[in-house]
């Protein structure tokens, strides 16, 4: 018989309210420091001052209007997932996360910069507003969300570290934690780890582009991509790096993951367009998670827009490309 594993609970929900609000508010004022000491623990404790998964952020309104299509319950968007470094099924990474720790966190910026970084995930919480941004968002399996994000512009994480004017790219690179990750242990590996993707500068710098920190107005849950994750909505979801510990600008194109494994399948662009077929199935169409049949199959089914609906703002960034080929 297999012990009883009680359901994580936040910290939100287990600490008395007047010392949650006061904590919050030390973090607000960017006194995280003195976090340790607001909860009555010793600072020799201060883990039990940083932020828990599912903890509630104070959001401002990001600067675009949500999608027309409703938002993906918070039930589905934390139970169908893609996170490897958990297994390969979609409830995998639901299942299987209950060991990771995302706090504390730190990640570096580093490379073709002017002052390399190590970031702390709380001090960068309160150094930036922190933005909704209701996006949707397609995998390349042909399935879509709509999902409400609390995200950082990653330009502004990126001008932190003061990028020099050779820097054409920018790489990232996921977690390697074997013993709190069962996807990177034992035999059968899906890949090579840590997962790793790029995006030109430009794409990095544009203003869709975030890092996303919570959804749903709480802190990330571990099969989201605690504590921090990319999103870039006009491109296939794969390219949503999560639980990043490295920000590296370069002047050549980053390797990624899914190229790595399968080029003939997954380029280095992965802009969502529904002429270009995936050479196993079409792109032309999307089925709609939640509505309608159930989370694993059945559904809505409806076309899939060029750049995911984001080309009035993103086309221009392509101008002149020949995009079946730069896939
Ligand atoms: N580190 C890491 N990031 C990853 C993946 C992964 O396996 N490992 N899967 C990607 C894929 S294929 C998708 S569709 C999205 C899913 O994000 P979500 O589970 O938050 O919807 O995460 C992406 N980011
Ligand atoms: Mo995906």
């Amino acid at each position: 018989m297999s012990a009883y594993k009680p359901p994580h609970i936040p910290a939100s929900e287990i600490t008395p309210e007047h010392i949650y609000l006061n904590r919050r508010t030390l973090l607000a004022a960017g006194l995280a420091a003195g976090a340790a000491f607001a909860t009555g623990v010793g600072s020799d404790t201060a883990n039990a001052a940083t932020l828990s998964q599912g903890e509630a952020l104070k959001t401002v309104p990001g600067p675009f209007p949500a999608p027309k299509r409703a938002e993906t319950s918070y039930q589905d968007v934390t139970h169908y997932n893609n996170f490897y470094e958990f297994g390969v099924r979609k409830s995998d990474p639901f299942e299987n996360s209950g060991d990771f720790q995302p706090y504390p966190w730190t990640f570096e910026i580093g490379g073709m910069v002017q002052k390399p970084k190590t970031v702390d995930i709380e001090t960068l919480l309160t150094q930036f507003p922190l933005e909704d941004r209701i996006y949707r968002m397609r995998c390349v399996e042909a399935w879509s969300m709509v999902i409400p994000w609390v995200g950082i512009p990653l330009k502004s994480i990126i001008d932190m570290a003061e990028p020099l004017g050779s820097a054409k790219y920018v790489a990232f690179e996921g977690v390697v934690r074997p013993k709190e990750m069962p996807g990177q242990r034992g035999f059968g590996q899906p890949m090579q780890w840590p997962y790793l993707e790029g995006l030109r500068l430009d794409e990095a710098n544009h203003p869709l582009t975030i890092i996303a920190v919570g959804l749903y107005g709480k802190t990330l849950l571990n099969q989201n991509g605690a504590p921090m994750r990319l999103v870039v909505p006009w491109k296939y979801g794969f390219k949503g790096i999560k639980s990043i510990t490295k920000i590296t600008l370069t002047d050549k194109q980053p390797p990624n993951s899914w190229n790595l494994l399968q080029p003939s399948e997954y380029g280095f662009y992965a802009n969502v367009n529904p002429n270009v077929p995936h050479p196993r199935w079409s792109q032309a169409t999307e089925r709609v998670i939640g509505e309608g049949g159930g989370l694993f199959g059945g559904g809505q089914r409806i076309d899939t827009q060029m750049f995911n609906g984001y080309g009035d703002e993103v086309a221009s960034l392509y101008a002149g490309m020949d995009l079946t080929k730069n896939y």
